[in-house]
């Protein structure tokens, strides 16, 4: 063999994502959230989520737009077909969400039981085509009384949290043995300011996804409570003898600098993922929250309501596993000409492929598996959310929708965490977010993240190459990047 044919086939065999390699009962699943998929926001006596008013009421995101339709997933006749095309796929796992305020419609008072029917019947019908639910209780779509007392910014949110987790638990722990209590606290409180100055009339460009400034007190007050009240569920779940178990979905974002970065830049990156990442790791496995960014919060007389003891009882619940949702890492520097000592922004730099959430950089996926291996005790993880769209990527040509970059997006990332499995990471699924397209919250309809195209005036379906290429890689096909063409 040439030596130039020999480091193309070794490429191959570099770049290859496979099914094997993965430990037993691996989740192979996509992921979907309540309001992003469901519409029929009026049906089965629902009550109001906050997302209700933002897009319903106040046309956040544009005239026409919001959830009330969306892909409309709560429909038996349309889900019990999707689920069959889930099936086709290869999958044997499915996260979904439920929505609060169809379950307590008012968030606090009686629960609904045609909703806890119909959710019921959805999980049925899932485990009939042989897939596991991976039911995820809070997905951002507060109610919208709560949300209106301050939602997670109000140290009750923890008492409002857990007891909707214990109506869920109480009806559907016999069906279902793995909830996601939570989903990405960051991205949540984030959206939610962006949200809220929109209400304004004023625009942010970037929502402040990086806390920093006047988000500050806000977002490590929220995250604290959200913690806290997951920590609750836990223990009203383990009080209760439930079988199974629990987990949060946080996103994680690796914090790097650029080339010629200066100390104050490296120190901002410090902090970014102090707040973003470490807070929530160190309280959940070392009963602590990072003393940097305890001390940042001091100097500025933030009241971020950590009272003693939080820390440890976040530890102390001992979830039994890691979500990780991950899309990109961020790039920060310092501001030029902050007055505070920890003004960071965000840049996108040039060299770097971008998607829609940042930087496609699997090497970071990796990075970050092995860190949670590393520095904090290799728990169970399951990659609840991964994924990406492209502008202008998603087009229905001749029945066809050719997504070459999602498609290499996914068998580069699932290759990382294959090799971070080969080196001892201790991960136990994989869930590409997501199933189909959807609404993208404040952006709308125009984001697409799918696997699986959707024709919003018809709510036609059509599989892309990325799902085609992803059962392959289930039914443990050997594929590489070279697999990612359109024909
Ligand atoms: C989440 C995510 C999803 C998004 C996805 C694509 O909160 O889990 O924000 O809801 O749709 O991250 O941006």
């Amino acid at each position: 063999m040439k030596n130039g044919m020999l480091a193309l086939s070794m490429t191959a065999v570099m770049n290859m994502a496979t099914a094997a390699d993965v430990p037993d009962n691996f989740l192979w699943g996509a992921a979907s959230a309540a309001y992003q998929v469901e519409g029929a926001t009026n049906k089965d006596g629902k009550g109001r989520s906050v997302w209700d008013y933002y897009l319903d009421e106040k046309h956040l995101a544009g005239p026409g737009i919001s959830g009330s339709v969306a892909i409309n997933f709560y429909d038996r006749d349309q889900y019990l077909k999707d689920i069959q095309l889930f099936k086709e796929l290869g999958l044997n796992s499915y996260r979904f969400s439920i929505a609060w305020t169809r379950i307590i419609p008012d968030g606090q008072g009686p629960v609904n039981l045609r909703a806890v029917a119909h959710y019921r019947q959805f999980i049925t019908d899932l485990k009939a085509a042989g897939i596991k639910p991976l039911v995820t209780l809070y997905h951002w779509d507060m109610p919208e009384s709560l949300s209106a007392a301050g939602g997670w910014e109000n140290r009750e949110s923890v008492e409002w949290f857990q007891r909707y987790a214990e109506v869920i638990f109480a009806n559907f722990s016999d069906q279902v043995d793995q909830f996601v209590l939570i989903n990405e606290p960051t991205v949540e409180v984030a959206t939610k300011i962006m949200a809220e100055k929109r209400l304004k009339g004023e625009e942010l460009t970037l929502p402040p996804i990086v806390p920093a400034g006047p988000y500050l007190e806000t977002s490590l007050k929220s995250y604290n409570h959200i913690l806290l009240a997951s920590a609750a569920a836990a223990e009203s779940f383990k009080a209760k003898g439930y079988k199974g178990r629990l987990g949060i979905a946080l996103p994680f974002f690796p914090v790097l600098t650029t080339e010629n970065a200066s100390d104050k830049d490296k120190a901002d990156a410090r902090l970014v993922d102090g707040i973003l990442n470490r807070w929530f790791l160190d309280a959940m496995y070392k009963g602590s929250y990072p003393a940097d960014v305890l001390k940042l919060a001091a100097d500025r007389h933030l009241n971020i309501d950590v009272q003693p003891g939080d820390a440890e009882r976040i530890h102390d619940a001992g979830l039994g596993f890691l979500g990780i949702n991950y899309y990109a890492p961020f790039f920060i520097r310092h501001q030029k000409n902050a007055s505070e000592v920890y003004s960071p922004e965000i840049i996108f730099p040039k060299n770097e492929k971008l998607a829609f959430n940042g930087a496609v950089r699997p090497d970071q996926f990796s990075a970050l598996l092995e860190r949670v291996r590393d520095e904090y005790g290799n728990p169970p993880v399951i990659i609840t959310e991964n994924g990406a769209g492209f502008e202008g990527e998603d087009q229905l040509t001749n029945g066809k929708v050719n997504d070459v970059n999602r498609c290499l997006y996914l068998v580069d990332h699932i290759h990382a965490m294959r090799e971070s499995i080969a080196r001892g990471a201790n991960v136990q699924g994989y869930h590409v977010w997501s199933s189909h397209d959807n609404l993208e919250w404040l952006s709308g309809y125009k984001s697409r993240f799918g696997m699986i195209y959707v024709d919003y005036d018809t709510q036609k379906r059509t599989p892309k190459l990325s799902a085609e290429i992803y059962g392959k890689i289930i039914r443990g096909e050997n594929i590489s990047d070279v697999d990612c063409k359109s024909d």
